[in-house]
């Protein structure tokens, strides 16, 4: 019986290992909501999946919660040219939100990070 029990928690921990691994990976800044990145509201998760399990300027452009930023403003990847194994991408100054929690918004919503010179332009 020991045996069985120790089988079983050893099989549920590989595959809960293997699912957070392989697929958190494989988004930018997929670590900042673990999980929660596909399964908060399972919207991204289903564009994600419908892109073919990947990350590019497609799924980028998308904007699954529907909070009005898209999954690449929220990730810090606006053009979606980030790629697996790359370091996270980090915009200065900019935070990552959950491109599959709609009440995670950044406040910085429809403003391009190439456009701050632009706004900050504004203020001098
Ligand atoms: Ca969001």
């Amino acid at each position: 019986m020991r045996l069985l029990v120790l089988g079983l928690v050893l099989a549920f921990a590989a595959g809960t290992a293997f699912g957070y691994g392989s697929y958190v990976a494989k988004v930018p800044n997929g670590d900042a909501f673990s999980c929660n990145t596909c399964h908060k509201e399972k919207k991204f998760y289903d564009d994600f999946k419908t892109n073919g399990n990947k990350w590019d300027e497609t799924l980028a452009a998308k904007d699954s919660d529907g909070d009005g930023a898209s999954n690449g403003v929220e990730l810090q990847d606006p053009q979606g040219k980030w790629r697996e194994n790359k370091p996270n991408p980090k915009i200065p100054g900019w935070d990552t939100y959950n491109p599959d929690d709609r009440t995670s918004i950044p406040p910085y919503v429809g403003v391009a990070p190439d456009s701050w010179g632009r706004v900050k332009a504004l203020y001098r």
